[in-house]
């Protein structure tokens, strides 16, 4: 099944944080990238009074159930040595799943699409780089149409290889 994941990091080497995340979904859980954005330098979302962040958005290909990819990415968040702290905490490596084919699913520890991808530039400017035509399977609309009617603010500046 095809999903879109979001990867991020505001401690460390956070473009190794990120290569380190995607060599090991694809070692380690056999997942395929079919597409990977450019790096985005971000401006934290929501607790401001932190490192700026890297981000990336990724299309993948993967046999594993939404419940068992949300397992992978944790534990290779683990791997990685995050720590677990508080919701809007620093982070070495966060993993989170976006969006997992056409699906919609809202369950204790994982809800798909993100409730919240929506809502954010640093989700929604790479994505649109690599998907702008993916349709939002609860809104109906393209990921280029929520990027217009975003309201969110911040920063998220291409780094230019
Ligand atoms: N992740 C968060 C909270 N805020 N801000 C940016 N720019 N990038 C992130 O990946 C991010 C964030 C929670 O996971
Ligand atoms: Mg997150
Ligand atoms: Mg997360």
């Amino acid at each position: 099944m095809q999903t879109i994941l979001s990867i991020g990091s505001n401690i460390g080497n956070k473009k190794k944080n990120i290569e380190n995340a995607i060599y090991l979904l694809h070692n380690n859980y056999n997942i395929t990238m079919l597409n990977v954005s450019n790096f985005y330098e971000t401006e934290p979302f929501g607790y401001k009074n932190q490192n700026w962040f890297l981000n990336i958005v990724l299309i993948a290909d993967t046999d594993l159930s939404p419940h068992n990819l949300l397992i992978a990415c944790k534990k290779i968040e683990a791997n990685l040595g995050r720590k677990q702290t508080t919701k809007w905490a620093e982070r070495t490596i966060d993993i989170d799943i976006l969006m997992y084919s056409d699906m919609i699913l809202d369950t204790a520890d994982l809800t798909i699409p993100h409730q919240y991808m929506h809502l954010r530039n640093f989700v929604l400017i790479p994505l649109n780089s690599i998907a702008p035509d993916t349709i939002h399977p609860i809104f109906s609309k393209t990921i280029s149409q929520l990027l217009i009617e975003c309201p969110d603010t911040s920063a998220v500046k291409l780094v230019k290889n």
